[in-house]
């Protein structure tokens, strides 16, 4: 069995050395073009050539949740798609999550601001009641977001395209149910994959929607919200603030109006990262299951594109 490893801006060969210890059978390399036909390939943000030079692969394992950059590029018909099965992500996103929420919920950016300028003053206490969180998507993540969220006993939604059961969560499912779960948010999560159906959900209509001074996490994908719309509901008062994770272009370029925002808190794609350990062993396990042709998984299902 031959495995490629390819995953630009990453070092390969510590990956390397953890899938061939997990698979001493195999014979892993990283991918180089011209290299000869493998069987499984571990990659993250891969040139199109990989899959025009490898045509035989069983299956295609991305080192990340989400899937969308891949599914721009033309795969190996017979090849199965695999994500991240949280492999150690959720924690992480979880914590970001909790931190962003609580932060805006306790106001500690405008108690950092005051102790800076010497002010030792205090604000009155806010009331988690009239800080209920909206978290969009209810998958691997998503679901454990919320759940953390309820431990901080913050009022929790969700929303996903099927219906969803989450304990201590209101669950919504569909765009007939999507206005009603905006209405009752007033902290908005983004979890959602990144597909035809979500690409721009965060716009000026759907932000508008939720209830005043709105606070928006987004820890999914750039793409999710219209950048531009953003800026006037953080002037009218629409939304008191924003914290996001994820950009369209990462890193923005110098003139983005983000980057020393007042009410914007960025930060550089790091919300949930890849552990290695976690993801090597996950990947093992699903490529000897596959070898013994069992089903695995976290496959995705290229025509609902997550
Ligand atoms: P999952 O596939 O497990 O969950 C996706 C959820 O979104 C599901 O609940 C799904 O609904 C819901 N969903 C999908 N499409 C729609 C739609 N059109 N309308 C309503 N709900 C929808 O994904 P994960 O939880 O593992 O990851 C989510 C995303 O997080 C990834 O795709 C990735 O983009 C992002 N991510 C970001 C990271 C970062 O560092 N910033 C790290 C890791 C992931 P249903 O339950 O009905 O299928
Ligand atoms: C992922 C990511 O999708 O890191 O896993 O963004």
């Amino acid at each position: 069995m031959r495995i490629y490893y390819y995953a630009q801006g990453t070092k390969a060969a510590p990956w390397i050395e953890l899938l061939r210890a997990a698979l001493p059978g195999a014979e892993v390399a990283e991918w180089a073009p011209g290299a000869p036909p493998a069987d499984y390939v571990v990659v993250w943000a891969p040139p199109q050539q990989l899959f025009d030079e490898q045509p035989r692969l069983k299956a295609i394992f991305n080192t990340g949740a989400g899937v969308d950059a891949l599914l721009k590029l033309r795969l190996p018909p017979q090849a199965k798609l695999v994500r991240l099965d949280d492999a150690g992500m959720s924690v992480q996103m979880a914590e970001y999550v909790c931190q962003a929420a609580i932060r805006h919920l306790r106001e500690f950016d405008a108690y950092e601001q005051a102790t800076r300028q010497g002010q030792w003053t205090f604000r009155k206490p806010r009331s988690r009641e009239d800080y209920p969180v909206g978290v969009m998507g209810l998958g691997v993540l998503g679901t454990r977001v919320a759940q953390a969220l309820r431990q901080f006993e913050f009022p929790v939604r969700g929303w996903s395209r099927s219906p969803r059961q989450v304990d201590g969560v209101q669950c919504h499912a569909g765009e007939d149910q999507f206005d009603a779960f905006l209405a009752a948010s007033r902290i908005l999560v983004c979890l959602l994959p990144l597909t035809p159906q979500t690409e721009g959900i965060l716009n000026r209509r759907t932000l508008g929607r939720l209830q005043p001074g709105g606070y928006l996490i987004n820890v999914a994908r750039g793409g999710h919200l219209v950048e531009d719309d953003l800026l006037p509901l953080l002037e009218s008062g629409q939304l008191a603030g924003a914290m996001l994770d994820v950009l369209r272009q990462e890193p923005p370029p110098a003139e983005h109006p983000y980057w020393g925002h007042p009410k914007i808190v960025l930060t550089p794609h790091t919300s949930a990262r890849t552990d290695r350990e976690a993801s090597v062993a996950q990947i093992a396990g699903k490529i000897r299951a596959l070898e013994r042709g069992e089903p695995v998984p976290g496959v995705v299902d290229l025509k609902r594109g997550y």
